[in-house]
Protein backbone atom coordinates (compact mmCIF):
# COMPACT_ATOMS: atom_id res chain seq x y z
CA UNK A 1 0.00 0.00 0.00
CA UNK A 2 1.19 3.50 -0.25
CA UNK A 3 2.76 5.49 2.12
CA UNK A 4 -0.36 7.68 3.06
CA UNK A 5 1.66 10.55 4.50
CA UNK A 6 0.85 12.22 7.65
CA UNK A 7 -2.79 12.13 9.60
CA UNK A 8 -4.54 14.98 8.65
CA UNK A 9 -8.28 14.58 9.87
CA UNK A 10 -7.86 12.79 13.60
CA UNK A 11 -4.94 15.03 14.86
CA UNK A 12 -6.83 17.35 17.70
CA UNK A 13 -6.14 15.28 20.77
CA UNK A 14 -6.76 16.62 23.99
CA UNK A 15 -5.19 14.71 26.34
CA UNK A 16 -6.51 14.91 30.42
CA UNK A 17 -5.52 13.31 33.77
CA UNK A 18 -8.93 12.86 34.42
CA UNK A 19 -12.48 13.58 32.87
CA UNK A 20 -15.40 11.63 33.91
CA UNK A 21 -16.03 10.59 30.77
CA UNK A 22 -14.01 11.28 27.47
CA UNK A 23 -17.81 10.11 25.81
CA UNK A 24 -19.50 12.66 27.80
CA UNK A 25 -16.75 15.23 27.28
CA UNK A 26 -16.75 14.87 23.48
CA UNK A 27 -20.18 14.77 23.29
CA UNK A 28 -20.44 17.72 24.98
CA UNK A 29 -17.60 19.63 22.60
CA UNK A 30 -19.60 18.08 19.42
CA UNK A 31 -22.50 19.90 20.84
CA UNK A 32 -20.42 23.51 20.95
CA UNK A 33 -19.04 23.11 17.53
CA UNK A 34 -15.94 20.86 17.85
CA UNK A 35 -14.91 19.41 14.18
CA UNK A 36 -14.47 15.49 13.06
CA UNK A 37 -11.42 14.17 14.15
CA UNK A 38 -11.07 15.61 17.33
CA UNK A 39 -10.23 13.05 20.27
CA UNK A 40 -10.61 12.79 23.91
CA UNK A 41 -8.14 10.57 25.76
CA UNK A 42 -7.94 10.49 29.85
CA UNK A 43 -5.61 8.39 32.38
CA UNK A 44 -8.54 8.19 34.47
CA UNK A 45 -12.42 8.08 33.94
CA UNK A 46 -14.27 9.28 37.21
CA UNK A 47 -17.32 7.66 35.79
CA UNK A 48 -16.23 5.61 32.67
CA UNK A 49 -19.19 3.69 31.02
CA UNK A 50 -20.12 0.75 29.00
CA UNK A 51 -24.12 0.10 27.63
CA UNK A 52 -27.07 0.18 29.78
CA UNK A 53 -24.83 2.53 32.19
CA UNK A 54 -22.74 0.22 33.35
CA UNK A 55 -19.25 1.51 34.64
CA UNK A 56 -16.02 0.93 32.62
CA UNK A 57 -13.21 0.05 34.97
CA UNK A 58 -9.88 1.51 34.75
CA UNK A 59 -6.96 2.34 37.41
CA UNK A 60 -4.98 5.60 36.63
CA UNK A 61 -2.93 4.96 34.05
CA UNK A 62 -3.71 1.84 33.09
CA UNK A 63 -5.43 1.83 30.05
CA UNK A 64 -6.09 3.66 26.75
CA UNK A 65 -9.39 5.57 27.18
CA UNK A 66 -10.32 7.51 24.12
CA UNK A 67 -13.00 8.78 22.32
CA UNK A 68 -13.12 9.84 18.84
CA UNK A 69 -15.49 12.49 16.91
CA UNK A 70 -17.06 11.32 13.81
CA UNK A 71 -19.52 13.80 11.58
CA UNK A 72 -21.67 11.52 9.32
CA UNK A 73 -24.49 12.03 7.30
CA UNK A 74 -25.84 8.64 7.61
CA UNK A 75 -29.28 6.83 8.35
CA UNK A 76 -29.55 5.58 12.01
CA UNK A 77 -29.68 2.01 11.00
CA UNK A 78 -25.94 2.08 9.49
CA UNK A 79 -24.41 3.93 13.09
CA UNK A 80 -22.98 -0.03 13.56
CA UNK A 81 -20.50 0.71 10.75
CA UNK A 82 -18.94 3.76 12.66
CA UNK A 83 -17.83 1.87 15.70
CA UNK A 84 -17.39 -1.17 13.47
CA UNK A 85 -14.36 1.44 11.87
CA UNK A 86 -12.52 1.68 15.21
CA UNK A 87 -13.36 -1.66 16.56
CA UNK A 88 -11.49 -2.65 13.11
CA UNK A 89 -8.37 0.00 13.42
CA UNK A 90 -7.84 -1.46 17.62
CA UNK A 91 -7.62 -5.00 16.08
CA UNK A 92 -4.97 -3.99 13.89
CA UNK A 93 -3.10 -1.52 15.69
CA UNK A 94 -3.04 -4.00 18.08
CA UNK A 95 -1.44 -6.40 15.80
CA UNK A 96 0.64 -3.66 14.40
CA UNK A 97 2.28 -2.20 17.26
CA UNK A 98 1.97 -4.99 20.02
CA UNK A 99 1.85 -8.24 17.56
CA UNK A 100 -1.03 -9.29 19.48
CA UNK A 101 -3.50 -11.23 17.34
CA UNK A 102 -7.31 -10.41 19.12
CA UNK A 103 -11.07 -11.17 17.58
CA UNK A 104 -14.25 -8.99 17.87
CA UNK A 105 -16.96 -10.17 19.96
CA UNK A 106 -20.37 -8.71 19.56
CA UNK A 107 -21.51 -6.70 19.68
CA UNK A 108 -18.63 -4.22 21.60
CA UNK A 109 -15.55 -6.03 22.40
CA UNK A 110 -12.26 -6.72 21.62
CA UNK A 111 -11.45 -10.72 23.19
CA UNK A 112 -9.04 -13.49 22.94
CA UNK A 113 -9.73 -16.62 24.55
CA UNK A 114 -12.75 -15.64 25.62
CA UNK A 115 -11.17 -13.21 27.94
CA UNK A 116 -12.50 -9.10 27.60
CA UNK A 117 -9.58 -6.67 26.17
CA UNK A 118 -11.49 -3.92 24.71
CA UNK A 119 -14.71 -2.60 24.63
CA UNK A 120 -16.28 -0.06 22.69
CA UNK A 121 -19.30 2.29 23.03
CA UNK A 122 -20.89 4.30 20.59
CA UNK A 123 -23.12 7.35 21.33
CA UNK A 124 -24.60 10.45 18.90
CA UNK A 125 -25.86 13.46 19.02
CA UNK A 126 -28.25 15.25 16.80
CA UNK A 127 -29.27 12.14 15.14
CA UNK A 128 -32.44 12.33 12.84
CA UNK A 129 -30.54 15.92 11.78
CA UNK A 130 -28.65 16.50 8.92
CA UNK A 131 -25.45 16.48 10.71
CA UNK A 132 -25.00 13.53 13.20
CA UNK A 133 -21.78 13.59 15.28
CA UNK A 134 -21.11 10.04 16.69
CA UNK A 135 -18.43 9.63 19.32
CA UNK A 136 -16.93 6.34 19.59
CA UNK A 137 -15.76 5.76 22.82
CA UNK A 138 -12.94 2.83 23.72
CA UNK A 139 -11.21 1.29 26.25
CA UNK A 140 -8.30 -1.01 25.87
CA UNK A 141 -6.89 -2.40 28.86
CA UNK A 142 -2.93 -2.09 28.42
CA UNK A 143 -1.14 -2.88 31.94
CA UNK A 144 -4.24 -3.64 34.23
CA UNK A 145 -5.48 -6.34 35.13
CA UNK A 146 -2.82 -8.66 35.58
CA UNK A 147 -3.52 -12.32 35.85
CA UNK A 148 -5.46 -12.82 39.10
CA UNK A 149 -8.89 -11.89 41.52
CA UNK A 150 -9.80 -8.66 39.54
CA UNK A 151 -9.13 -10.00 36.24
CA UNK A 152 -10.83 -13.39 36.88
CA UNK A 153 -14.08 -11.81 38.15
CA UNK A 154 -14.47 -9.64 35.22
CA UNK A 155 -12.89 -12.25 32.87
CA UNK A 156 -10.71 -9.74 31.12
CA UNK A 157 -6.90 -9.62 30.55
CA UNK A 158 -4.61 -6.48 29.34
CA UNK A 159 -1.82 -6.34 26.62
CA UNK A 160 0.88 -6.25 28.79
CA UNK A 161 -0.28 -9.76 29.95
CA UNK A 162 -0.37 -10.90 26.37
CA UNK A 163 2.96 -9.29 25.35
CA UNK A 164 5.27 -9.58 27.94
CA UNK A 165 6.52 -5.97 28.17
CA UNK A 166 5.66 -1.87 28.69
CA UNK A 167 3.10 -0.78 26.05
CA UNK A 168 3.00 2.72 25.10
CA UNK A 169 -0.44 4.02 25.16
CA UNK A 170 0.36 6.71 23.11
CA UNK A 171 2.02 5.36 20.10
CA UNK A 172 -0.62 2.45 20.65
CA UNK A 173 -3.37 5.40 20.08
CA UNK A 174 -1.42 7.33 17.23
CA UNK A 175 -1.16 3.86 15.49
CA UNK A 176 -5.20 3.40 15.79
CA UNK A 177 -6.34 6.84 14.58
CA UNK A 178 -3.56 6.26 11.53
CA UNK A 179 -5.50 3.17 10.51
CA UNK A 180 -9.53 5.31 11.83
CA UNK A 181 -8.09 7.89 9.23
CA UNK A 182 -7.52 4.98 6.52
CA UNK A 183 -10.79 4.05 6.55
CA UNK A 184 -12.69 7.16 6.83
CA UNK A 185 -13.70 7.48 2.97
CA UNK A 186 -15.87 3.90 3.78
CA UNK A 187 -18.09 5.73 5.92
CA UNK A 188 -18.76 8.05 3.10
CA UNK A 189 -20.21 5.68 0.90
CA UNK A 190 -22.67 2.68 0.94
CA UNK A 191 -19.64 -0.37 -0.38
CA UNK A 192 -17.44 1.00 2.10
CA UNK A 193 -19.75 0.76 4.84
CA UNK A 194 -20.76 -2.90 3.53
CA UNK A 195 -17.25 -3.76 3.71
CA UNK A 196 -16.52 -2.54 6.87
CA UNK A 197 -19.43 -4.57 8.37
CA UNK A 198 -18.41 -7.62 6.61
CA UNK A 199 -14.66 -7.28 7.72
CA UNK A 200 -15.63 -7.21 11.35
CA UNK A 201 -17.90 -10.04 10.60
CA UNK A 202 -14.86 -12.17 9.28
CA UNK A 203 -12.69 -11.02 12.87
CA UNK A 204 -15.68 -11.50 15.25
CA UNK A 205 -15.20 -14.86 16.76
CA UNK A 206 -18.92 -14.83 18.13
CA UNK A 207 -20.22 -16.29 14.32
CA UNK A 208 -20.13 -19.74 14.21
CA UNK A 209 -20.55 -20.00 17.66
CA UNK A 210 -23.09 -21.20 20.27
CA UNK A 211 -23.89 -18.70 22.35
CA UNK A 212 -26.55 -17.65 25.03
CA UNK A 213 -27.96 -14.20 24.00
CA UNK A 214 -29.69 -12.22 26.76
CA UNK A 215 -31.88 -9.02 25.37
CA UNK A 216 -33.77 -6.87 27.36
CA UNK A 217 -37.08 -8.96 26.92
CA UNK A 218 -35.43 -12.64 26.26
CA UNK A 219 -33.00 -15.19 26.60
CA UNK A 220 -32.06 -17.44 23.07
CA UNK A 221 -29.74 -20.20 22.94
CA UNK A 222 -28.59 -20.75 19.69
CA UNK A 223 -25.85 -20.48 16.97
CA UNK A 224 -24.59 -17.22 16.02
CA UNK A 225 -24.40 -17.43 12.01
CA UNK A 226 -23.46 -14.03 11.00
CA UNK A 227 -24.34 -10.14 11.25
CA UNK A 228 -27.19 -8.67 8.86
CA UNK A 229 -26.39 -5.22 7.01
CA UNK A 230 -27.25 -3.42 9.87
CA UNK A 231 -24.35 -5.45 12.12
CA UNK A 232 -27.46 -7.05 13.83
CA UNK A 233 -26.36 -10.37 14.84
CA UNK A 234 -28.05 -13.67 13.63
CA UNK A 235 -28.86 -16.27 15.78
CA UNK A 236 -30.20 -19.69 14.04
CA UNK A 237 -32.61 -21.33 16.98
CA UNK A 238 -34.09 -24.43 16.22
CA UNK A 239 -33.57 -23.70 12.55
CA UNK A 240 -35.28 -20.39 12.72
CA UNK A 241 -33.17 -17.43 12.22
CA UNK A 242 -33.55 -14.54 15.02
CA UNK A 243 -31.79 -11.00 14.79
CA UNK A 244 -31.02 -9.59 17.72
CA UNK A 245 -30.07 -5.78 18.17
CA UNK A 246 -29.00 -5.40 21.60
CA UNK A 247 -28.15 -8.16 23.79
CA UNK A 248 -25.50 -9.37 25.73
CA UNK A 249 -23.82 -12.55 24.50
CA UNK A 250 -22.20 -15.64 26.03
CA UNK A 251 -19.98 -17.89 23.98
CA UNK A 252 -21.11 -21.37 25.18
CA UNK A 253 -18.72 -24.15 25.09
C1 LIG B 1 -18.31 -1.73 27.05
O1 LIG B 1 -19.55 -1.78 27.62
O2 LIG B 1 -17.55 -2.64 26.96
C2 LIG B 1 -17.93 -0.34 26.52
C3 LIG B 1 -16.78 0.24 27.30
C4 LIG B 1 -16.35 1.58 26.73
C5 LIG B 1 -15.35 2.27 27.61
C6 LIG B 1 -14.78 3.50 26.97
S1 LIG B 1 -13.44 4.15 27.87
C7 LIG B 1 -13.46 5.59 26.92
C8 LIG B 1 -14.93 5.94 26.69
N1 LIG B 1 -15.46 6.75 27.75
C9 LIG B 1 -16.41 6.11 28.45
O3 LIG B 1 -17.03 6.57 29.44
N2 LIG B 1 -16.60 4.89 27.93
C10 LIG B 1 -15.75 4.66 26.78
P1 LIG B 1 -20.28 -3.13 28.06
O4 LIG B 1 -20.32 -4.10 26.93
O5 LIG B 1 -21.57 -2.68 28.64
O6 LIG B 1 -19.34 -3.74 29.16
C11 LIG B 1 -19.28 -3.22 30.46
C12 LIG B 1 -18.94 -4.37 31.37
O7 LIG B 1 -17.57 -4.76 31.13
C13 LIG B 1 -18.99 -4.01 32.85
O8 LIG B 1 -20.27 -4.21 33.36
C14 LIG B 1 -17.98 -4.99 33.45
O9 LIG B 1 -18.57 -6.24 33.65
C15 LIG B 1 -16.96 -5.16 32.35
N3 LIG B 1 -15.79 -4.30 32.54
C16 LIG B 1 -15.68 -3.11 33.17
N4 LIG B 1 -14.43 -2.63 33.09
C17 LIG B 1 -13.71 -3.55 32.40
C18 LIG B 1 -12.36 -3.66 31.97
N5 LIG B 1 -11.46 -2.70 32.22
N6 LIG B 1 -12.00 -4.76 31.27
C19 LIG B 1 -12.89 -5.74 30.97
N7 LIG B 1 -14.18 -5.71 31.35
C20 LIG B 1 -14.58 -4.63 32.04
Amino acid sequence: MNDPGPRRRFVHILWFDQLDSTNTWLLDAAGTGAPEGTVAVADHQSAGRGRLRRRWESPPGSGLLASILFRVHLDPTELFSVSALVTLAARDAIAGEIGVSVGAKWPNDLVTDNRKLAGVLAETRGLGGEDVAVVVGIGINVSWPAPGPEATELNATCLESLCGHPVDRRRLLEAMLDLVERRRHQLDVADGRASLLHELESVTVTVGRRVRVQTSTSTLVGTAVGLDPRGQLIVEVDGVQRVVSVGDVVHLR
